[in-house]
């Protein structure tokens, strides 16, 4: 018997309908004759929050005057998708939707289309922080996502004639925007500036200027939980009215000056990803946000206290700092403890330090933050003098506990000239975690090495993971309903181990068919969303190939790109034998930084191979390429299900975890991977037949970078590398022009850091393989399903559960 969990809200889709009719005549102002879908959309957005309201706030003050801990995600990034068909889901609201926007003369897709995808994340990092506060919430811990409602979110890409990136602002709240809650009463003061003095023995900040915050809160609605968290993200509002003196006098631009500097801070996000971007502005986002966050949490858990007794407040709230990006909150911390709340430093450090806890994201030393002292001087010269002191005291410990002075050197968070915020990360929380078991290995045996070796128990691991809620249930409804056949139950949504109960099914030949069969439909849907959102045709009848996440020289696009290309030659000069050639179409999606050279030349690269190969007769249904525009959530949703065979190909010892390779496992995708990150435990969880492993492991790495690796070897040693390098080089893909590859050319020939020449032989080796099972359809489906089966563990739940025993030591509120 197939158990089906109730729907926890009780209203039905006549008054649920009612709730629309309402919101669209109060709120939007029209008929339900007159509304628009994008009217609909709005107005069902209002009624669900609405129908979350009263959980929120009993969250809130079970929170306050509960027993439980609670969790403050600090992050400047939340890429939490498209929230409608997530709410509705989360307050058990999906078929009261369906219906009663079908008696409003809609189809609900079309409603749900209709909301604009906040991009306020850049990639893995971003996502992750939102799939942990649906997981939090869904779990029943009360958390706080704390970071920055940016007004223009992770820029549009779209290409250009010549296939290159073009970059558009992102202007997502141009439309009305239902989720967010601005809230002008809970603001907070955030200054900037100014000089250090001392008035009666005490050091006295004065500022030089300030921005008010603004707090514009999203409800986290718990999946079955009957918890609501807040998502709390700041927008920077000026204190200074315009100048009219300088507006009388006709100097509009002026006027409006330090009103325009203050809200600049939170107008943009920094679209890079994994490197470290120093740039002031940056600085003031992170110190904005965090400092706003801290204040708003005192003020939430000692309500209309003047002298709180903070001694209690690790007590209250764990922080969990995502990335260096929000560090800059362990001195402000201090500030606010010592400056204005009198306590003494030692207090002050033992609260602090029992507050925060790190997540390292990184393994690239160029992505470890570095802030120059001048900077931080300049804009927070309170924080500086205290990193300073921060800095003495560490040094001093280190010296206690007999540490040699150049290692001491080697760690010092505050050089003089500037500071290392991961450094500062470590020293000033209770635990550092990397994101999957070897990234975290390599935490400890390379990056943070003398940190570990200091403070051992500091370190430690947790597994990145995807809520199961938006990458199954959501986007593979077919699967989804596949699964709960199979299991008999749909409790897997909140268990995601229970998945391990398909096993036994994979034997089962039938149930192995019916596993084929959605994938095939979720292929064709996939055929329609292209058509109709990127104007192309693709074969459904071809292997789908998808390498999709952001273009970096480490992740290999290249190596991708190059090996594609070494098979439009086969096929083109006959070598390979065309009979055993299984079509294939490779979908591409990656932006590139603005301003990443090589990155966004790959990206022309890969524009011009797709025109070069689409265009060829000889090619039809046998190879087709696209690069697809702007890779966000919404097209992770659609193109996962539909994906047959996933690129992880990052070098090994750079893909700190991955996540993306995670959605696709769960989706019955085979993946080809390097042993990096996450994929080495998606590997052994799924069983290395299931699983296409190719490339130099992490010690092999590091031996060729030891013996001065060499790419050129490699390019004369395999004819069909030279062959496909040679290609880019002639000008095959860029009308016969010679030069407009040469510095990727160049780069690959001469330096090649990532390693993809030494790679490109076992990885074209291992797509023959690829090929072989595919003809069998019956195998392939199977080792997918196991895939699906054995991938349980990747749900964000088992990642919260493991921050919560290990780091955060709290658990879910009573009832
Ligand atoms: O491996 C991914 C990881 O899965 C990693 O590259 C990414 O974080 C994901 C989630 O853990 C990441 N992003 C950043 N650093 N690591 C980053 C750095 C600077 C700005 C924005 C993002």
């Amino acid at each position: 018997m197939t158990e089906i969990t109730a729907p926890k809200s009780p209203v039905t889709a006549e008054q649920f309908a009612d709730e629309i009719r309402e919101q669209l005549k109060y709120t939007q102002g029209v008929t339900p004759e007159q509304a628009t879908a994008a009217d609909v959309y709005v107005a069902a957005s209002k009624a669900v929050r609405n129908h979350l309201a009263d959980s929120w706030f009993k969250t809130q003050a079970d929170m306050v005057n509960g027993n439980t801990k609670a969790v403050g995600y600090f992050s400047a990034e939340f890429l939490i998708g498209k929230q409608l068909e997530n709410a509705l889901l989360n307050a058990g609201l999906t078929d009261q939707f369906d219906s009663a926007v079908e008696a409003l003369g809609f189809q609900p897709k079309d409603i749900v289309d209709a909301e604009y995808e906040p991009g306020l994340g850049n990639g893995g990092l971003g996502r992750l922080a939102a799939c942990y506060v649906d997981s939090l919430a869904s779990l029943g811990v009360p958390a706080f996502g704390y970071g920055i409602q940016y007004r223009y979110g992770i820029f549009k890409q779209t290409f250009d004639e010549n296939g290159k990136q073009v970059e558009t602002p992102d202007y997502w709240l141009n439309n009305e925007e239902p989720w967010g809650h601005i809230d002008y009463n809970r603001d907070q003061k955030v200054s900037f500036g100014g000089e250090v003095v001392e008035e009666n023995g005490k050091k006295v900040w004065k500022p030089a200027w300030s921005v008010r915050a603004v707090p514009v809160d999203y409800l986290v609605p718990g999946y079955e939980s009957q918890r609501v968290n807040t998502l709390r993200l700041w927008t920077a509002k000026s204190y200074d009215e315009f100048d009219l003196l300088t507006f009388n006098k006709s100097e509009y631009l002026d006027a409006v000056k330090p009103q325009v500097k203050a809200e600049d801070i939170t107008k943009v996000l920094y679209p890079e990803d994994s490197t470290k971007v120093g740039k002031e502005l940056r600085l003031e986002q992170q110190y904005f946000f965090v400092a706003a966050s801290l204040h708003d949490a005192i003020r939430v858990f000692y309500p209309g206290q003047d002298k709180p007794d903070l001694t209690t407040f690790p007590n209250k709230i764990t922080f969990q700092l995502n990335d260096t990006h929000p560090v800059i909150g362990i001195p402000e911390l201090m500030r606010i403890l010592i400056d204005e709340y009198d306590y003494d430093w030692d207090t002050a450090w033992d609260i602090t330090v029992k507050t925060f806890n790190y997540t390292c994201h990184t393994l690239l030393p160029e992505a470890l933050e570095v802030w120059s002292a001048d900077l931080i001087g300049e804009l927070l010269p309170r924080h500086l003098e205290i990193i300073e002191k921060i800095n003495e005291q560490f040094e001093d410990e280190l010296k206690g506990k007999g540490v040699d002075d150049e290692t001491i050197e080697r760690m010092r968070i505050y050089t003089g000239d500037s500071v290392r915020m991961a450094y500062l990360a470590t020293y000033g929380g209770s635990h550092v975690n990397g994101v999957a078991a070897l990234h975290s290995q390599l935490l400890k045996d390379v990056t943070l090495k003398d940190f570990s070796d200091v403070y051992p128990d500091k370190f430690t691991n947790v597994t990145n993971g995807v809520t199961p809620r938006r990458f199954i249930k959501l986007a593979n409804p077919r699967l989804s309903d596949l699964i709960t056949e199979g299991l008999g139950t749909d409790k897997w949504l909140s268990d995601l181990e229970l998945l391990q109960g398909l096993v036994p099914l994979a034997k089962d030949d039938e149930f192995v068919k019916k596993f084929a069969a959605v994938k095939q439909a979720n292929k064709h849907a996939f055929v329609g969303f292209a058509k109709q959102h990127y104007g192309i045709d693709v074969d459904e009848n071809t292997l789908f190939n998808t390498m999709v996440k952001r273009l970096h020289e480490y992740k290999r696009q290249s190596l991708k790109i190059l090996a594609t290309i070494s098979q439009y030659a086969a096929i083109k000069n006959g070598s390979a034998s065309v009979e055993d050639l299984q079509p294939r179409t490779v979908f591409f999606g990656a932006k590139a930084a603005p301003g990443y050279y090589l990155a966004k030349m790959t990206i022309e690269l890969i524009n011009n191979v797709s025109r070069v190969i689409n265009n060829d007769p000889d090619l039809k249904g046998k190879l087709a390429v696209y690069m697809l525009p702007n890779y966000n959530i919404e097209m992770a949703q659609n193109l996962i299900p539909a994906t047959e065979l996933d690129e992880q190909i990052s070098q090994a010892g750079k893909e700190a975890s991955g996540t993306g390779n995670m959605k696709f496992a769960l989706n019955g995708a085979l993946t080809v991977g390097t042993l990096d990150g996450a994929n080495v435990e998606i590997r052994e969880r799924v069983g290395a037949e299931n699983f296409f492993l190719f490339g130099m492991t992490v010690d092999e790495v590091e031996e060729q970078y030891a013996n001065d690796y060499d790419p050129a070897k490699y390019y004369e040693a395999d004819p069909r590398l030279k062959h496909a390098i040679d290609l880019v080089a002639n000008g095959t893909f860029s009308n016969g022009d010679r030069n407009a590859y040469a510095p990727l050319v160049a780069d690959w020939l001469t330096k090649d850091w990532f390693m993809t020449l030494a790679d490109f032989t076992s990885y074209v080796d291992i797509q023959s393989e690829i090929e072989k099972l595919y003809q069998d359809q019956l195998e392939w489906n199977r080792k997918a399903l196991l895939n699906v089966a054995n991938s349980g563990f990747f749900s964000s739940d088992r990642s919260i559960e493991d921050y919560l025993k290990d780091i955060w030591h709290t658990g879910p509120l009573a009832d």
